[in-house]
């Protein structure tokens, strides 16, 4: 495999909006990320991904954006941009942006034009169709909920969004919609950013037979996925936009594409895929809370560690996944995965370790390392995006409670991520000295940054000993190149597996359950290389495994 400058990636995601805030508006911005730029170095971490910073009205938090070439003042302005890109590289950090260009702002100015003409130049731009018998073209949902069309004015046309009514898809099979996107991609990169996480581009290629499909819920409306989900055809454009922009500025791509067929990946992410590594999404839909696995936990994450290996065997050493737990729409990934009452530093750190060391880069989300946990809510009114109040519609209107409905989304809402970043114990976690534009989670007195820092153990300590031996001279290419081989796969609530390459060998043991575990242990230990706990017991041909205990070892081959 030829050796890429993002093979050794550790990355780290940052949502603006609750980052940091520097003017006191209480809402995050780029100089605020600038302010923490040493940590991110001390922590190890050598690329961030902001969410979108562009200009945008804010309907979807800056996933709906109506200028491209700007930075929305709220963030800053693009010489903020310039010198963050400058700041970081400073410490060998690249900074990938947000690239949202399955749909546009409703308030972008090509949207504006569309409506003022539906059937001009610019009506081209979008997906527009003429209703049917007074009603949506066809029945899809959109994945927010609610129909995917939405009327324009009192005429007979309908736009198309995937997403919210204010983010119109664009219409990509319109080659002067790809070139502009294609030029505006290129005048970015040109800026000495390293590259994107591209948001929903699986989207990109729809299915036009538009042909209403049986309803699959009380609402009428049908999940229209098989027609604009990783669509055939869709090839076509992946292939061009790398050609046109990422390819000649050897440029980073981390895509946002879930589901792709097993023997579609390599076409993605291979030594010529489309991108660089795409984030797959077969581990984020587990919740210890659903009532599918309330009562199951140990098999919920027996089932986990069967998804995490299938995805892994069907890449098979061909491409790089990105490993991540946690991001900015899923509530926090010790919630979802550890029963309440074990939360804690070795359940957290052992989560934090079951995917770190596959083969594949890495990705943190802000906070994550802090030991951040999802803020309850205690009202509906205390949400802030429109999914989420679509989502409490829909629930409403299957037949649940409001307190059923907001229970449900104390599980689920992708908002608990989103909460402000908790620096310290100081007012509004350090946070801002305004009022934060989403309520600060009242822990943050004894859940924050600093007070990780200043514990000896530590959730944040684990995850800096473990970026460093990802980063070791000695271990970074097993860790990269190396072999996966699964062990211990049927015993219950482990994930654990080997690490191989050019003779050496790391084994990875992370026990997810709370009680002890008695295994047999065949190797021979050449170097402990991390444990959660003080020491490690391996006595006599067998290891045991306190609960939430985590071992690294080099075993000898
Ligand atoms: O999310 C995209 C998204 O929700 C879908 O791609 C979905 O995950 C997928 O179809 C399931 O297979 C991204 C952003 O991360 C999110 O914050 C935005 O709201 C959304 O796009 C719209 O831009
Ligand atoms: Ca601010």
């Amino acid at each position: 495999m030829q050796k890429k400058w993002w093979h050794n990636a550790i990355g780290y995601q940052i949502y603006p909006k609750s980052f940091q805030d520097t003017n006191g508006d209480g809402i995050g911005d780029i100089p605020g990320i600038i302010e923490h730029l040493d940590d991110l170095e001390e922590l190890g971490i050598n690329m961030i991904w902001l969410c979108p910073v562009n200009r945008s009205p804010m309907a979807d938090h800056g996933y709906d954006i109506s200028d491209y070439d700007e930075i929305d003042p709220m963030f800053g302005t693009l010489d903020d941009m310039k010198r963050l890109i400058k700041e970081a590289d400073k410490r060998g950090i690249r900074v990938l942006m947000d690239l949202v260009v399955n749909h546009t702002s409703s308030e972008h100015e090509w949207f504006q034009k569309a409506l003022e003409d539906p059937d001009g130049r610019y009506g081209k731009y979008y997906i527009i169709r003429e209703g049917k018998d007074g009603k949506e073209p066809n029945n899809w949902r959109s994945i927010f909920g609610g129909s995917a069309w939405e009327r324009i004015g009192d005429t007979d046309k309908y736009y198309l969004h995937l997403f919210t009514k204010w983010q119109p898809d664009l219409n990509w099979e319109n080659r002067e919609v790809r070139e502009e996107i294609y030029a505006m991609i290129n005048r970015w990169l040109d800026m000495g950013l390293g590259g994107f996480r591209i948001d929903a581009i699986s989207h990109l290629k729809k299915d036009f037979t538009y042909e209403n499909l049986p309803a699959d819920g009380v609402d009428g409306y049908v999940n229209g996925f098989p027609y604009f989900r990783n669509v055939k055809g869709i090839e076509t454009f992946l292939n061009e936009l790398k050609k046109e922009t990422f390819l000649p500025h050897d440029a980073f791509t981390l895509a946002e594409a879930d589901d792709v067929a097993p023997e579609d990946l390599e076409d993605f992410i291979g030594e010529d895929g489309y991108f660089s590594s795409i984030f797959d999404f077969c581990h984020t839909r587990y919740h210890v809370n659903d009532p599918k696995w309330k009562d199951r936990p140990v098999e919920m994450i027996n089932d986990l560690r069967d998804a995490l290996f299938q995805k892994q065997e069907y890449v098979n050493g061909r491409g790089f996944l990105c490993n991540f737990l946690d991001n900015h729409d899923t509530s926090r990934s010790a919630e979802r995965f550890i029963p309440r009452e074990d939360i804690g530093y070795h359940s957290m750190s052992a989560l934090g370790s079951v995917n770190f060391f596959f083969p594949g880069i890495v990705f943190l989300y802000q906070g994550q390392a802090a030991g951040m946990l999802d803020y309850r809510k205690k009202s509906i009114d205390e949400f802030r995006d429109p999914t989420t109040f679509n989502m409490y519609r829909g629930y409403l209107q299957e037949g649940m409670t409001e307190e059923q409905a907001l229970e449900k989304l104390n599980v689920e809402s992708r908002e608990h991520a989103r909460t402000p970043m908790q620096w310290n114990a100081q007012e509004n976690a350090g946070f801002t000295d305004g009022t934060p534009w989403f309520a600060v989670n009242p822990n943050y007195k004894t859940v924050n940054l600093e007070a990780e820092k200043g514990k000896e153990e530590s959730l944040y300590h684990w995850y800096r000993k473990m970026i460093a031996l990802r980063k070791s001279d000695e271990y970074s290419e097993l860790f990269i190149y190396g072999s996966l081989t699964p062990v211990y796969e049927k015993t219950d609530g482990v994930i654990a597996y080997e690490r191989e390459y050019q003779g050496r060998c790391v084994l990875i043991i992370c026990n997810l359950k709370a009680a002890l575990q008695e295994l047999p242990f065949g190797w021979k230990v050449k170097k402990i290389l991390l444990s959660n706990h003080k020491d490690v017991n391996i006595k006599k041909e067998k290891i045991y495994l306190r609960g939430y205990e985590v071992v690294i070892v080099e075993t000898e081959k």
